[in-house]
């Protein structure tokens, strides 16, 4: 509970710091707490932030409530009776906080005390004049329905960081394990998503460019965060993406890689395995995109469910498509991987309206990007048995592979090629 909470405070810092307005003021509830932020005219390094049970306070009385604590706790010359009167009654738990906020948190203090002060309103004309006075020009409070506050607040989020009304989405699609997380891994170049090999993602995950690592989740309550650390920032991806509960199936990300340009790449749970509900929060993204990447496994082309499933989505939905055969590391032979591109024209592509199919190892190609990266180093590709190169007709691998062969480990798993096909369609 106290971790929702810091997660909450954390996240409304971040919206006042970089996309409140001033003069407003954004009401935020959860777990039965009431949340005002608001943001100084004046200085806009100083911003409040309010705490208190929602049950104590409500609908047009916020606005006047609010209006009487910002009399009576801003710096303005105003009545010193009501000053001193606050002073003697009631001492909020005041806080500084070192992220550039004042909180001032009701919710440890009795209900009482907080109704003395705010609700009997015996000077009534003083609080109005107060307000016409000092406050109208210096806060607006929003004299909205709780429902057009959040709404502007989702807004603001939706448009500004996670760009869900303007980037181009493209997304993977698969029964599990085919390696959709790996493969947008890969284009990312960092191991943002969680794989497996047991059936593992069961949210949609949508990633956009932003430089910072930010997260939302609309459940009955949207919740938008912010990370430093990368490694916060996936683990509790993690958690999120791989839980299944009902509420809210998808969880949208952003990162500081550029090649993501205008484009929100789109992450799914797999077809076809023990929990069919992944099956249609799939579909239902489906519907949303531009254009779908339809993975497949060099093992299981003639997988029929999938096929039919392929055959029946693009009848319903008509989106653009393209094909992607994964784990093309498995197939060393060169004719081997001339028989798969023979037999998925013969039992799929000839079915369907595609662009084409691309052959891609997006286990390799992450790990020579994490090794770019400096995320691991040269022994555990050397370790990995998983990691080879064709150099000259010799397999390399072990302590034949050097670091010479990391760029060649790029080129060979085909993700290049892939991502040229992405940026000539997308840019980036
Ligand atoms: N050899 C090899 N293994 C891969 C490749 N891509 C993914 N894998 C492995 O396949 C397993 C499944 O990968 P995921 O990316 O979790 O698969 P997914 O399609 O996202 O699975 P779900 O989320 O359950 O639908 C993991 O162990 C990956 O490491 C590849 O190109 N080659
Ligand atoms: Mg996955």
């Amino acid at each position: 509970m106290l971790l929702e909470k810091e997660y909450l405070i954390n996240m409304i810092t971040s919206f006042l710091n970089e996309l409140a307005k001033k003069n407003e003021v954004y009401k935020f509830i959860q777990n039965e707490t009431m949340y005002l932020a608001l943001k100084n005219s004046y200085d806009e390094n100083e911003l409040q932030l309010i705490i208190l049970p929602s049950a104590w306070i409500q609908g047009e009385k916020i606005k006047e409530w609010l209006t009487d604590y910002l009399a009576l706790t801003t710096k303005f010359k105003m009545n010193s009776v009501a000053i001193e009167k606050f002073k003697k009654n009631f001492t909020p738990n005041d806080e500084e906080y070192n992220t550039g906020i004042t909180i001032v948190d009701f919710t440890l203090e009795e209900k009482n005390d907080f109704d003395k002060i705010f609700l009997q309103r015996k000077k009534k004309k003083l609080w109005t004049s107060l307000y016409d006075e000092y406050l109208s020009h210096k806060y607006l409070v929003a004299n909205r329905k709780k429902s057009d506050l959040s709404n502007k607040y989702k807004v603001l989020f939706h448009k500004e960081i996670f760009k869900v009304n303007e980037n181009k989405k493209v997304c993977v699609v698969s029964p599990f394990t085919y390696g959709k997380s790996a493969l947008v891994n890969s284009l990312l170049g960092r191991s943002i998503l969680a794989e497996d090999i047991l059936v593992k993602t069961a949210k949609v995950t949508a990633i956009n460019y932003n430089p910072r690592f930010w997260l939302m989740k609309e459940d009955k309550q949207q919740f938008v965060e912010k990370y430093e650390e990368v490694c916060n920032f996936t683990s509790r991806l993690s958690y999120l993406s791989s839980i299944n509960e009902s509420q809210g199936h998808v969880i949208h990300v952003t990162m500081d890689n550029p090649t993501l340009g205008n484009l929100t790449l789109i992450d799914t749970p797999g077809l076809f395995g023990k929990f069919s509900q992944h099956d249609e929060i799939t579909e239902s993204i489906i519907k949303e995109v531009d254009h779908i990447i339809y993975l497949l496994n060099p093992t299981q082309l003639g997988f029929e469910p999938y096929t039919r499933k392929i055959v029946e989505w693009q009848k319903k939905y008509n989106k653009r498509c393209i094909f992607v055969m994964n784990k093309i590391d498995l197939v060393k032979e060169e004719t081997d991987r001339q028989r798969l591109n023979e037999e998925f024209t013969e039992k799929l592509g000839r079915m369907v309206e595609h662009d084409g199919i691309f052959l891609v190892s997006a286990y390799s190609a992450l790990k020579s990007r994490l090794y770019k990266n400096n995320e691991i180093d040269l022994m555990a590709l050397k370790k990995d048995m998983l990691i080879s190169v064709k150099k000259d007709g010799e397999v390399l691998s072990g302590r034949y592979f050097t670091e010479e062969c990391v760029e060649l480990l790029e080129r060979e798993s085909g993700i290049l090629d892939f991502e040229s096909y992405l940026k000539s369609i997308y840019g980036g």
